[in-house]
């Protein structure tokens, strides 16, 4: 016969829990802030405390035991948790207020905002340039600033022993035979225009080109160009001289003085240089000789170099594929900084360069 352990019920340890009580109480009302009450929680409500454990033993007790446990360990859980909800609106409380206090923006305090940019003169002349070229009935064209050698030079007409096409005056791309060069005009787009879009053509192209210069108050290593082309049957100088003095009138009024100057391009024969009569020193006002001797802008001969222009040489037609018994025209490079300082009386180009909104708002840009 086996015989049985009789089986000893479980006894609630009334003291044990009055204690943990007492103890949660106690560590509830010295619980600084919200964070070391969140732990309190947990250490004496939580799954493992002495309370959550004694409530869960409720169902293990002598029936009739059972309802003054669950009294005693409900109610005991019940101060506990009313305890907990009225520090932790207190600890809230005090908490934001903190943060209200120390938070506080001072809407009276001068403002460091950096102000809002202004479209730069150049861009803005650009458009306006563009916008006299469309005017015309051309269309604008675009080319890469990093160029074939041969765009930029072969296609043109330069001799491979040019001047032009010394490292001292030109960027060459890395490694040395590369063939690639950061344009120095925006002329190798009248070849790839040519190529592309073949003739009749009439072609405005705008764009940043780099030379080797150093700056000064008239030349910067990046500047811009915008370059003109006009292809078609029966075209002269006289069209050429028409379609400048156009453009010289629409950006200075009627009043422009320019003159055209023999000059050289490999790509245009003949070819000629267009001079504005200085704005700065007293050459406005007379003749060659009236200009200030130390005038930094026209350096004393009173004409300031706008561009160059041409009729475009039958090699440069040929190498495009055209037939220049056919078809001629002209062309020509101005440079836009310097119109900008023709049109604004900016005295030194490097002032362009500097990236100060108040440059920009001083002419007159829109925001
Ligand atoms: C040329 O660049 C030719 N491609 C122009 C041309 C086009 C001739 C079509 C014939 C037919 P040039 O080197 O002279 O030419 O430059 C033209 C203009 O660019 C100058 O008159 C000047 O206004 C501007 N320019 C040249 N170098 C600089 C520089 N370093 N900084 C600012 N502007 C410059």
């Amino acid at each position: 016969m086996v015989s049985e352990t009789p089986q000893t019920p479980p006894a609630i340890d009334e003291q044990a829990i009055t204690a943990a009580v007492e103890q949660a109480l106690a560590a509830i009302a010295a619980a600084p802030d919200t964070a070391a009450l969140k732990q309190v929680r947990i250490e004496h409500v939580g799954d493992r405390s002495v309370i959550a454990t004694a409530n869960a033993g409720i169902k293990d007790l002598p029936k009739d035991q059972r309802a003054a446990a669950g009294k005693l360990i409900g109610q005991g859980k019940g101060r506990v948790q009313k305890a907990l909800a009225e520090r932790q609106q207190e600890l809230a409380a005090a908490e934001e207020e903190q943060a209200l206090a120390t938070e506080k923006v001072d809407v009276t305090l001068p403002t460091d905002r950096l102000p809002r940019g202004a479209r730069h003169p150049l861009s803005l002349l650009t458009e306006r340039l563009e916008d006299l070229f469309v005017g015309l009935g051309w269309e604008i064209a675009e080319g890469p600033e990093i160029e074939a050698e041969w765009f930029n030079f072969d296609a043109l007409n330069f001799d491979v022993d040019h001047p032009a096409r010394q490292m001292q005056d030109t960027f060459y791309v890395a490694p040395e035979g590369s063939g690639q060069v950061l344009r120095t005009h925006t002329s190798p787009v009248q070849a790839r225009a040519l190529l592309e879009r073949g003739v009749p053509l009439y072609i405005a192209c705008p764009g940043t080109t780099f030379r080797t210069d150093e700056p000064d108050a008239t030349h910067s290593p990046v500047f811009h160009q915008v370059e003109g082309l006009a292809i078609d049957k029966g075209l002269t100088m006289a069209n050429l001289v028409g379609t400048l003095d156009a453009i010289a009138r629409t950006m200075f009024g009627e009043g422009a003085i320019t003159r055209l100057r023999p000059s050289y391009f490999p790509f245009t024969e003949p070819s000629a240089e267009m001079d504005f009569r200085c704005f700065s020193c007293d050459a406005k006002l007379g003749t060659d000789r009236d200009a200030s001797p130390d005038c930094r802008v026209c350096g004393g001969t009173g004409w300031i170099e706008m561009g160059g222009c041409g009729m475009v040489n039958p090699a440069v037609l040929r190498a495009c594929g055209v037939d220049p018994e056919e078809y001629q025209g002209f062309a020509f490079g101005l440079g836009i900084e310097r119109i900008l300082m023709l049109r604004n009386g900016v005295e030194d180009m490097r002032d362009m360069a500097e990236g100060d909104v108040r440059f920009s708002q001083h002419y007159g840009t829109e925001i």
